[in-house]
């Protein structure tokens, strides 16, 4: 697939995410949105049903200024206590919908939304499906001070860290760019990363993975539960 293919996938996937969100979002309940190129086309593709959408709780700064952008309102996280949609991208996802997550910087607040969300919907194309999970670098999102002890722990488990140069995430922090973990138990290794004092979130969305997966293909959208 090239780019531009994968560019289409992306939007027809959006556009598929805005009609889920229209059909089964009720009126005056709040959406999460996520972060990245396909979720950006998903908030492009919310423009026409934006009036059905009484408020978004973003999963990044640059989230919050795309829905603000398109008149959508925002609302904390804090002042919920349910939130029925969670749409977001992944890099990537496996048959169990197990995903990583983070390759925009974003891991944490999008943990942090998909622990609170009843339904993670994930948009994709279908470059984004693996086997096993790994061969994308998996982010860790670090405290600044624990970057090198991390990274030690790191690579006692096996991974090979590299530090996300020039990059602070949304919450102040680094970025180590993981490669080389085998990842045959997902849900075990995210356990496991979160024991890493200094560790604030890893990409692994294992324990709690999407519910329902919209795939961009070449022969159209498809919906697996
Ligand atoms: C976010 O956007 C991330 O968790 C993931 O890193 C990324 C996917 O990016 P894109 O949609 O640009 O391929 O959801």
């Amino acid at each position: 697939m090239n780019q531009d293919q994968q560019t289409q996938l992306k939007k027809s996937v959006a556009e598929a995410a805005a009609r889920y969100v229209a059909q089964n979002l009720k009126a005056g309940a709040i959406l999460g949105v996520g972060t990245g190129s396909t979720a950006n086309l998903f908030i492009d593709a919310l423009r026409p049903i934006k009036e059905k959408i009484r408020g978004a709780v973003a999963s990044s700064e640059n989230t919050a200024r795309k829905l603000t952008e398109i008149g959508i309102p925002l609302v904390a996280l804090n002042d919920i206590d349910s939130l029925p949609i969670y749409v977001d991208g992944a890099d990537e996802i496996d048959a169990s919908f197990a995903m990583i997550k983070g390759g925009g910087g974003a891991l944490t607040r999008e943990k942090i939304i998909a622990d609170v969300a009843d339904c993670f919907v994930c948009i994709a194309d279908a470059s984004k499906v693996v086997a096993v999970l790994g061969n994308f670098p998996l982010p860790i999102e670090v405290i600044p001070m624990a970057t090198a002890q991390v990274a030690r722990a790191v690579v006692a488990l096996g991974g090979t860290p590299v530090l996300r140069k020039g990059f602070v995430t949304d919450n102040g922090n680094h970025i180590l760019d993981v490669s080389g973990l085998s990842i045959t138990d997902p849900v075990a290794l995210e356990s496991a990363l979160n024991q890493i004092v200094g560790t604030v979130t890893n990409g692994l969305f294992a324990r709690r993975g999407a519910d329902v997966l919209l795939l961009g293909t070449l022969n159209g959208v498809e919906t697996r539960t």
